[in-house]
């Protein structure tokens, strides 16, 4: 079996980062390993949040483990909050990086041209620093933009996605795709870039009129988990789109649904069918 680490938060409550990514990637058959970097009473779309750092025992936790000689076929990042969590996955990825896994990096910072809160652009900067050690970056195009310091544009054309494409691939990372890619009304996909062999590849499907909070970690563990039983990235995100697109339409038809996440668990067995086609 497959095994991954995952570093991120855990929000209690709020249907995002580990409480996602853990049953998720584990329901696809993949051992997961988990680094908490904070536990948080809820997401920060709440008001008045818990917060409790954990940064002080990332280091010991990842010096135990390379004590045991634990090794990962991934590392895969997403939320992380602060300057020093950016440099201890730095030296994780350093650590434990073979020349046969992946280090998968989802730099949750931002939507829809606006950073989360707590989050600064020097962060993002740094958080595209941090992605030259990367084999494969899914940020969005607010992201994107962000992590390269270039102004967000709203609309844009194919030729515009390329060459984000490849300006993403200029941080260092090797495969870069960028999720909720919308060229055409009523449609949205990713599209991504191979820079070792200058390939792009896409995938589009219906837009759902609707947004929901943790949509991304769902979308990013369901790819990471696709990937390591063995899929292509393209082949993984589009399973990755399909699902997320279920868990969404799944929550739009519950009248009893949670405002803050979405019915992912219901749509687990179909995901689980699928690997299994
Ligand atoms: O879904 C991304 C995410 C993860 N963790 C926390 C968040 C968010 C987005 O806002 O607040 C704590």
């Amino acid at each position: 079996m497959k095994k991954i680490l995952t570093v991120q938060d855990i929000s209690c409550l709020g249907k995002c980062s580990l409480t996602v990514a853990l049953p998720i990637i584990s329901a696809m058959g993949v051992e997961t390993v988990v680094m908490p970097t904070a536990v948080l009473s809820t997401h920060t779309q709440f008001k008045g949040f818990t917060f409790r750092d954990l940064t002080e025992d990332m280091v010991p936790i990842t010096e135990h483990w390379k004590k045991e000689k634990i090794g990962f076929d991934a590392i895969y990042t997403g939320y992380l909050g602060s300057f020093e969590q950016l440099d201890i996955c730095r030296s994780i990825f350093t650590d434990f990086k073979t020349k046969d896994n992946t280090i998968f990096i989802d730099p949750v910072m931002a939507d829809n041209g606006k950073l989360y809160t707590g989050f600064t652009p020097e962060f993002a900067l740094a958080m595209g620093k941090l992605c030259e050690l990367a084999d494969v970056i899914v940020p969005n195009m607010t992201e994107a933009s962000f992590m390269l310091g270039i102004p967000y544009q709203e609309k844009y054309d194919k030729a515009y996605v390329q060459d984000v494409l490849k300006k993403l691939a200029g941080l260092g990372a090797k495969k870069t795709v960028l999720t909720g890619t919308e060229l055409e009304e009523g449609m949205t996909g990713f599209m991504g870039y191979d820079s070792e062999t200058g390939e792009f590849f896409e995938y589009f499907h219906k837009k759902l009129p609707v947004s929901f909070h943790g949509t991304g970690d769902i979308y990013a563990s369901s790819a990471v988990g696709a990937l390591m039983r063995g899929y292509s990235l393209r082949d993984s995100l589009a399973i990755a789109a399909d699902y997320t697109y279920d868990c969404i339409h799944l929550t739009m038809e519950d009248k009893d649904a949670a405002w803050y996440g979405v019915n992912f668990e219901q749509a687990i067995p179909g995901l689980v069918k699928r690997l299994e086609a």
